[in-house]
């Protein structure tokens, strides 16, 4: 079988270009040294060669010779740029731009070819070895490559030492024997587009470049190659065994458990296990006759049995993220301190695993996830989504003359991390359709590993695989799944289930987390989920604020679809993490009227030692007591019942009273200080008292305007024009909202899409007919019809304003008419403010919340600005309501709400919102627009998945709701 494929045609120039044949050749390479285990720091001298860099960049594969490699070849006149890094996202553009597709590859699909033009980058180094560095003649030394984005060659002082494919894998190279102590000279060359550019089809920004590592690593006679560390737990004897079996044989020590034994021997010891709740590791080293190499040792059984993902001996739920490795400066060059952010945010948002998508993470984050402690789904590098639009035809997962390279991953992927105790499944891939090479992959892993399982979603029949797994199943699909009743192959049936996707966050969302987590939670076979994704790809861009797809000019994208996660750019916890953190809790508190707190210990392995618990009680969501609550010590999967102390004190009739009760971290940990809240609960004991009733003035006509206690309106219109001091603008019923990623849903989704189906009829463009004024007694009453032009449907809507003289009250009366087939976006009414800052309210928070999305709202009385209140989605959307609002106080007006309401306030329109590409098009105006909401469609998840479930549609019916407006100033 031979490896190599149709060459570049082209007839070389004269002069002698150098040969590029092996961009579109399908070979993962030549030259380089066997994967291998990969490990940080050993006795053995390594130096770095990240730094700044020589860059030229050609645009094409062929535009320059290989004379740039010779020693003495003069580039002091090419700029610098910093390894690792991207190209394209250095230089402010000279290098070229960033290109963001989704599935579609940026190229005509002829595999392996690829375009002529093809940004290739030149990057040259020059160094010395550093004082003390061994004699070149005494043993060998490897120059390591962690990432590079798609194809390189390198040439060391003038020698063309090989080339190679794989971005996300490591390659290394045999150099020694070409060092000198100065003046070394690294050349490499890289290809942005390549053979391996069809197997990195992943849902991400083009980024070309050396954006990992490059190290040159010492290696003395006799020291260490691959090693591979088994640590296993017996959970029935306590007993963990280890064999560390070494192509150099040595000796393995661990101090903590007085094991001193050669490399390839058995011994057993009692320890404590790892797991990603207790992150159990033990220092030892791996010592040969020539290095010292430090392990980090965790001990854990994995294994597939009764149908179930068990980790010693018990199995686990996953309470996951999608990462993909993002900096919005750096693209997917990550330092050490973004990795620990993430692996700290993760784990102080109760997140427990992740999958890491769709391809090996820089080595360095997994030994945070052995550290921290997260279950890892470790997922290979490879992709071949944009086949899909040919039926998967042509396909290289199913073509044998791919499969090296198919192996090649694999094998670089599985040598380089089977060392984590995190890593407890390997996943072959993301969106390639099936084939043989995915078979024979997973052949080959299942042989070199068989201690841990294999997952690909891809593989619907599970043939291959030990995981069932779907991604953006609706809540009904999961929830037959659990029952059993999926149908399928039999052996599929006899596996367990995991969403490895699932609450697309892209915007605002995802809605419908806490209707999973309910599903997932009652049927063992379900074993958790991964929310696609973690981190929004925005690129920071000094004129939109965040960058996404089309920022660039690029002739094909898919615009904003790369900002999708649970954390903004920057790391900052979307609304969408805080409902995640609150609806994965470790541990549930519901209290209950009798007076006690169920308390359930809802992990897999842990007790309840490392948390504390307290209660504080509420007064009109004021805290007025508080205090610690004694938990008896629970084992994972155990609950209680806690009585709680009698409430402090006697609230008045009408008052609304309630209890929260927390479980805090008891001493500080690796990942957050003592009394950080790791879950909490609330109990409401007294209804929330109803706003007063408001009535008995009489309305007085004057010559341009009805007074009406502290309220006055327009004698024509009935428009509302001032409340005390207050002057009000614009106060009409309001059913829009400035449609959500999930609103306008997804191209391919075939369901009804709300967004869209809103802006057909027009909701964004109602009109208000005015019917009647009638001053009446004691009401003024407007009567309105509010409707699109075009269409029949419409809201019949009545605002009856009555007064006590110090305060005035409206009460809205709505009623559709006509046949209306959609749901309405939001039900309430809207009007401007001319000075408003400062935000008081009693009610959810602090956060916003939707109806789908409001587990995280805990009901207090919390304060804001209105600038503050905005949650800067990268594109700018619907966003900020508070739920449950039983008062809120800004402008020098007081707002009570009968029923409670969602309350939004901001310095712009929904217009102007809605018409917004990046935050930077908010201009603040003058005024603050105030909407109070008796109703809000929920979120749903339908930039990729399932539509909000049916107790969240907002469904045009009659509606009557009533605010009582009280001028504070
Ligand atoms: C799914 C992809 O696996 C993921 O990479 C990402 O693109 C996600 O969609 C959407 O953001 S594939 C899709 C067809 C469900």
């Amino acid at each position: 079988m031979s490896l190599r494929t149709s060459p570049s045609p082209a007839s070389p120039r004269a002069g002698g270009p150098a040969s590029v044949d092996y961009v579109e050749s399908v070979s993962p390479g030549d030259g380089a040294l066997p994967p291998r285990a990969w490990y940080a720091a050993s006795n053995a001298p390594s130096l770095s060669l990240n730094g700044r860099w020589r860059l030229r960049v050609s645009a094409t594969a062929d535009a320059e010779d290989d004379a740039f490699a010779a020693q003495g070849y003069d580039a002091a006149h090419w700029p610098e740029v910093t390894v690792p890094g991207h190209w394209v996202l250095q230089g402010e553009g000279a290098f070229g731009s960033p290109v963001y597709t989704n599935h579609l590859y940026p190229f005509p699909v002829d595999p392996p070819r690829v375009p002529t033009e093809n940004p290739t980058g030149d990057h040259l180094r020059v160094f010395d070895l550093p004082e003390g560095w061994p004699d070149v003649s005494e043993g060998g030394c490897v120059l390591r490559f962690d990432g590079v984005e798609s194809c390189a060659r390198v040439w060391l002082n003038g020698e063309d030492i090989g080339e190679f494919k794989g971005s996300r894998l490591p390659h290394e190279f045999a150099v020694g024997h070409l060092l000198r102590r100065s003046g070394n000279v690294l050349a490499v060359r890289v290809h942005q587009w390549s053979a391996g550019s069809y197997l990195e089809d992943q849902d991400q920004w083009w980024l070309p470049g050396i954006f990992r590592d490059v190290t040159l690593l010492h290696r003395p006679a006799g020291s260490v190659l691959d090693f591979f560390v088994h640590a296993a737990y017996d959970h029935v004897t306590g007993e963990g065994s280890l064999r560390v079996d070494s192509d150099v044989e040595g000796r393995v020590t661990v101090p903590d458990l007085d094991i001193d034994v050669a490399t390839g021997q058995t011994v057993t010891a009692p320890v404590q296990p790892w797991t990603a709740e207790t992150p159990t590791l033990y220092d030892g080293e791996l010592v040969t006759e020539g290095e010292r190499v430090p392990l980090r040792i965790g001990f854990r059984t994995v294994e597939l049995a009764d149908g179930l993902i068990k980790v010693n001996g018990r199995p686990i739920l996953f309470k996951g993220v999608n990462r993909h490795e993002w900096h919005p400066e750096t693209g997917r060059a990550l330092d050490l301190e973004t990795m620990r952010e993430d692996v700290l945010l993760m784990k102080r948002h109760n997140v427990n695993s992740v999958r890491t998508s769709h391809y090996p993470p820089h080595p360095a984050f997994l030994d945070l996830c052995d550290e921290y402690g997260l279950w890892v789904i470790d997922e290979c590098d490879l992709e071949t989504h944009g086949f899909v639009e040919q039926d998967w035809r042509d396909n290289p997962v199913d073509d044998d003359r791919w499969t090296p390279a198919l192996l090649d991953r694999a094998a670089r992927m599985v040598e380089r991390d089977k060392n984590h105790p995190s890593v407890v499944v390997w996943s072959l891939g993301n969106e390639a359709g099936t084939g043989r090479g995915l078979t024979a992959m997973a052949q080959w892993i299942r042989a070199r590993d068989p201690a841990r399982l294999v997952h690909y979603e891809g593989d619907v029949n599970c043939r291959d695989t030990d995981v069932y797994s779907r991604m953006y199943a609706s809540h009904e699909e999961v929830e037959r799944t659990g029952q059993g009743l999926d149908g399928g192959p039999l052996g599929r049936r006899r596996l367990p289930f995991i969403l490895c996707e699932y609450a697309h966050a892209m915007g605002n969302g995802p809605g419908g987390l806490a209707d999973y987590q309910r599903i997932f939670e009652a049927h063992d076979r379900l074993q958790g989920a991964f929310v696609w994704e973690w981190i929004d790809h925005g690129i920071r861009h000094p004129q939109l604020g965040y960058a996404y797809g089309g920022d660039f000019g690029e002739e094909l994208h898919d615009g904003n679809f790369v900002c999708d996660g649970l954390v903004f750019p920057d790391r900052t916890p979307s609304p969408g993490l805080v409902e995640f953190k609150k609806v994965i809790e470790p541990v549930a508190l519901d209290a209950s009227d009798d007076g006690t707190v169920r308390v359930t210990n809802k992990q897999d392995f842990a007790g309840l030692s490392a948390l504390a618990f307290t209660w504080a009680f509420q007064v009109d969501g004021e805290t007025v007591g508080s205090g610690s609550l004694t938990v008896p010590p629970l084992a994972a999967g155990a609950s209680a019942e806690v009585p709680l102390p009698e409430p402090p004190v006697d609230a008045p009739a009408g008052v609304e009273t309630g209890w929260t009760v927390q479980a805090v971290l008891a001493e500080d940990t690796a990942w957050a200080r003592a009394g950080h809240v790791v879950a909490w609960g609330q109990l409401a004991l007294a209804s929330p008292m109803l706003a007063s009733p408001a009535q008995g003035a009489a309305p007085v006509v004057g010559e341009r305007l009805v007074t009406l206690g502290p309220a006055s309106f327009d004698v024509r219109t009935g428009e509302l024009r001032t409340l005390g001091p207050v002057a009000v603008t614009g106060l009409r019923l309001d059913v829009w909202r400035a449609t959500t990623d999930n609103d306008d849903g997804a191209p391919w989704q075939s369901d009804v899409r709300h967004g869209l189906l809103w802006r057909k009829l027009g909701l964004h463009r109602m009109r208000h007919r005015l019917d009647a004024v009638e001053v009446g007694d004691d009401a003024l009453t407007v009567r309105t019809r509010v409707a699109p032009a075009g269409w029949e449907v419409g809201l019949s809507t009545a605002y009856r304003w009555t007064s006590d003289g110090d305060r005035v009250r409206l009460t809205v009366s709505v009623t559709p008419e006509g046949d209306w087939t959609v749901p309405l976006p939001r039900l309430g009414v809207r009007f401007g403010l001319s000075e408003a800052d400062r935000v008081t309210w009693f009610g959810g928070g602090p956060g916003e919340a939707y109806p789908d999305s409001k587990a995280a709202s805990a009901l207090g009385r919390w304060q804001s600005t209105v600038d503050a209140l905005q949650t800067p989605y990268v594109r700018p959307q619907e966003n900020g309501a508070r739920a449950d609002v039983r008062w809120a106080e800004l402008g020098g007006l007081r707002i009570e709400g009968d029923p409670a309401f969602w309350f939004t306030a901001r310095r712009w329109t929904t217009e102007q919102l809605d018409a917004a590409a990046h935050r930077t098009d908010l201009v603040p105006g003058e005024t603050v627009w105030v909407n109070l909401d008796h109703g809000q469609h929920g979120l749903g998840s339908q930039s990729c998945g399932p539509g909000p479930l049916p107790p969240y549609v907002l469904t045009a019916s009659p509606a009557q709701f009533s605010f009582v407006f009280t001028p504070t100033g």
